[in-house]
């Protein structure tokens, strides 16, 4: 079994809230997926989505059943801190944590389309780039930007890259590839609820690190 399918995401309700509980279960196996990358600059991209992770696991933790879905979190933080919201907490976490979901996102979805560099099919550069342009370059300063080159320098290629989505097992690669397009149903709207969410609420900051 791929690891992306022993870590499926939950179809959304149809109000298209977010279950914390669930939510929080599926992204707890992301920072493991980073060890497998091979290179120590994945280290810092770990500890910040560990990071992002225990925060709002904490916040969650406070009073589960009062926050039942991410959206009683913000509310609950935008109640309790007005003056400094959404510079807070969970609010802040998951206001990242949500770039970097996007980013695995595009990327994964830019792979099971098929995009590749016709001069150097075995690289993911070109699936690389493009998600980090439109998930989070905006919210880098240079020398961010220069973390990332170096992030770029040291990814896998394709085929390793697919082999360790698929935990190393010998997949196809049309299989492997089959399986994102699979993981890919549930966790796309689940983004895309959350980032609605941050917009619905007026939660989203443009500040950049
Ligand atoms: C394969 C090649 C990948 C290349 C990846 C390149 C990524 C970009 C590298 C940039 C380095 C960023 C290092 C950290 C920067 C942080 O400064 C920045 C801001 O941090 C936030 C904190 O999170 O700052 C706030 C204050 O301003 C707070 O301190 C906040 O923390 S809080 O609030 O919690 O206290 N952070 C970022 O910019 C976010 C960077 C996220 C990067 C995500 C990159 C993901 C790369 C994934 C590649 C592998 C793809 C894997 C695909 C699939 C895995 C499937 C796994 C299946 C399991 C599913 C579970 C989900």
């Amino acid at each position: 079994m791929s690891l992306l399918l022993d870590n499926e995401f939950k179809p959304l309700p149809p109000d298209k809230c977010v279950d914390t509980e669930a939510f929080l279960e599926a992204v707890s196996h992301l920072p493991s997926f980073f060890d497998c990358l091979g290179s120590s600059v994945f280290a810092i991209i770990k500890a910040d989505i560990t990071g992002n992770i225990t925060k709002i696991k904490t916040a969650y933790l406070k009073d589960p059943q009062k926050f039942v879905t991410l959206q009683d979190l913000l509310i609950s933080e935008r109640e309790a801190q007005a003056d400094k919201w959404p510079l807070v907490g969970a609010t802040l976490a998951l206001m990242w944590l949500k770039r970097g979901l996007r980013f695995i996102q595009i990327l994964l979805q830019s792979l099971a389309d098929g995009e590749r560099d016709a001069n150097n099919p075995n690289s993911i550069r070109v699936n690389v780039v493009k998600a980090y342009e439109q998930a989070l370059k905006r919210y880098h300063g240079w020398l961010t930007q220069k973390l990332f080159s170096m992030a770029l320098l040291a990814a896998p290629c394709r085929s390793n890259f697919l082999k360790a989505l698929s935990k190393g097992e010998d997949v196809g690669e049309e299989d492997c590839l089959a399986k994102v397009r699979q993981f890919l149903e549930n966790f796309t709207p689940t983004v895309d609820a959350i980032y609605e969410m941050y917009t619905k609420l007026n939660a989203e900051l443009s500040y950049t690190v």
